[in-house]
């Protein structure tokens, strides 16, 4: 006897694949996998966690649609890029009019524009749909991003709100806007988390160097400020990745881990869209920078000897308390950062993004879940077309009482010559944001002067040339 059509299909049995899959089972939907390389689908469908749950593997992509019910849905989960475009160029033929793609990988957002327009064009649907959350997140409950036309994404709605992650009985799952829009909000996700990584880094660098913590101690405040505003997934797993020993040395586990960071580039595509749609995301780029300085480890051990910090340390009082003002003061600058970028594509796009739904989605099954998350729903009903998270009440008395450690924080920082260039970029957001007038009337002349740019002035309107050489 033939096995009954599957509701959904899953392309990509690699982690993120066979997790989403599992998970997809697990709420009762009968699913159809398929892998390039068939070993993978043999192993994946007889293995223990898929034993009697409705997945069904195929050796041939031929069998796997058939073995989907019609107007046919599947997810890929295959490598961004050209991976992708081969699994898609390899279904086209076999696809008829309506059945729906659904890309879960992390493609960039001009692809998926791409992609949407192509596949539209031959009458089949399409989904960019960003996943995060990782393996535990595709198998538990992910945050799930989704941008296309809003009829295709409500075929599965009832599949991704099943699966998602859910917070005070709300599903982390909504569909965000048209082509781009969910890849996009994904991307910016992984640039605020970048900048989320990269501030708490820094934090415990300066527990080490400046407050002089011990491991049991600075574990101890990490778990505190997990009981607090602070409260995050990403600074719960740091108070347990500082608790941890290694086995082998019985040193501290981050003493004997490589201070050289990885990265996807997802970061990087964030940051690159931000100057794209000019919405200034300097604490994301000093993140991404930072994992590019790490990545040169040789040159840093040569320079290390070669150019001390100049033996002006001096005792600034930073306390605890302070560190904790600045990380979370630098964190919702980061997230304004993010927000504003967001913004700005939205109306590059006409994605319409509703920022108080993108917060929501992020409150679970994502890396940067944090209780904050909440204040950010709050303040875009109380204001949803808010021009920049720093303005709304709430963080404006945030920033106000987190000002002063902050900035005695930065201060340390850069006396001791420890490097802190999210913390301090934030703040140099911060105060440049705050800033009625800053020295751009210079550039300006500058510019002026050496192009003949123009200018504008500020008591008359019009724009104005000066003959700067003209005594
Ligand atoms: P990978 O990104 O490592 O991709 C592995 C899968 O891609 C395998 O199924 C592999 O098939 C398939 N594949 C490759 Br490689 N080239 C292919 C091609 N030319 N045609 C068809 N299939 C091809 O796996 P992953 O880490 O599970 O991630 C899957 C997607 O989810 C990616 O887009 C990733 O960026 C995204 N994502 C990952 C995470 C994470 O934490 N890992 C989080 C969120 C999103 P094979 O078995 O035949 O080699």
């Amino acid at each position: 006897m033939s096995e009954p059509a599957a509701e959904i299909g899953l392309i990509g049995l690699g982690v993120m694949g066979q997790n989403l899959a599992l998970n997809i089972a697990d709420h009762g939907f009968p699913i159809a996998v398929y892998n390039r390389t068939p070993a993978r689908t043999d192993a994946f469908a007889g293995s223990e966690e898929a034993r009697g749950l409705p997945v069904t593997g195929h050796a041939e992509l031929g069998s796997f649609i058939a073995g989907l019910s019609r107007p046919r849905a599947m997810i890929l989960m295959v490598k961004a890029g050209e991976a992708t475009d081969q699994q898609i160029d390899a279904l086209v033929p076999l696809l008829e009019a309506d059945d729906l793609i659904i890309d879960g990988g992390n493609a960039h957002y001009y692809d998926t524009i791409r992609r949407d327009a192509a596949l539209s064009a031959k009458g089949l649907r399409f989904l960019g749909t960003g996943v995060s959350g990782g393996e535990e997140g595709a198998r538990n409950g992910p945050s799930i991003m989704i941008g296309g036309a809003a009829d295709a994404a409500q075929r599965v709605d009832p599949i991704f709100k099943a699966i998602a992650a859910q917070v005070d009985s709300r599903p982390c799952a909504a569909h965000l806007g048209p082509d781009g829009a969910g890849h996009f909000v994904k991307m910016m996700h992984n640039g605020i988390e970048y900048a989320d990584m990269q501030l708490i880094a820094e934090t415990y660098a300066l527990m080490q160097h400046v407050l002089g913590l011990d491991y049991p101690a600075m574990q101890a405040a990490f778990a505190e400020w997990h009981r607090g505003d602070l409260d995050s997934y990403l600074i719960e797993i740091t108070a347990d990745i500082l608790g941890k020993t290694d086995a082998e040395t019985g040193l501290p586990m981050v003493e004997v881990i490589l201070d050289r960071a990885g990265q996807k580039g997802t970061g990087g595509w964030a940051v690159q869209a931000a100057i794209e749609y000019g919405a200034p995301a300097a604490t994301i780029a000093e993140a991404v920078a930072a994992r590019g300085l790490s990545a040169l480890k040789a040159e840093r051990e040569h320079a290390a000897a070669k150019l001390p910090a100049g033996g002006v340390g001096r005792d600034h009082g930073v306390s605890l308390e302070a560190l904790r003002d600045a990380l979370l003061a630098a964190k919702v600058c980061a997230y304004a950062q993010g927000f504003a970028a967001m913004a700005a594509a939205s109306e590059a796009h006409h994605w319409d993004l509703d920022f108080g739904t993108i917060a929501a989605i992020w409150r679970g099954g994502c890396i940067i879940r944090a209780r904050f998350l909440d204040r950010i729903v709050d303040a875009y009903a109380a204001d949803p077309k808010l021009p920049n998270l720093l303005v709304d009440p709430y963080f404006v008395d945030l920033l106000a009482k987190a000002q002063p450690g902050w900035r005695a924080v930065v201060a340390a920082a850069a006396m001791r010559g420890v490097p802190v260039p999210a913390l301090s970029s934030a703040l140099a957001y911060f105060d440049s944001y705050r800033s009625a007038r800053l020295p751009a009337n210079l550039l300006q002349a500058q510019r002026d002067y050496f192009g003949a740019h123009t200018y504008e002035r500020v008591d008359k309107p019009g724009t104005f040339h000066t003959d700067w050489a003209k005594l």
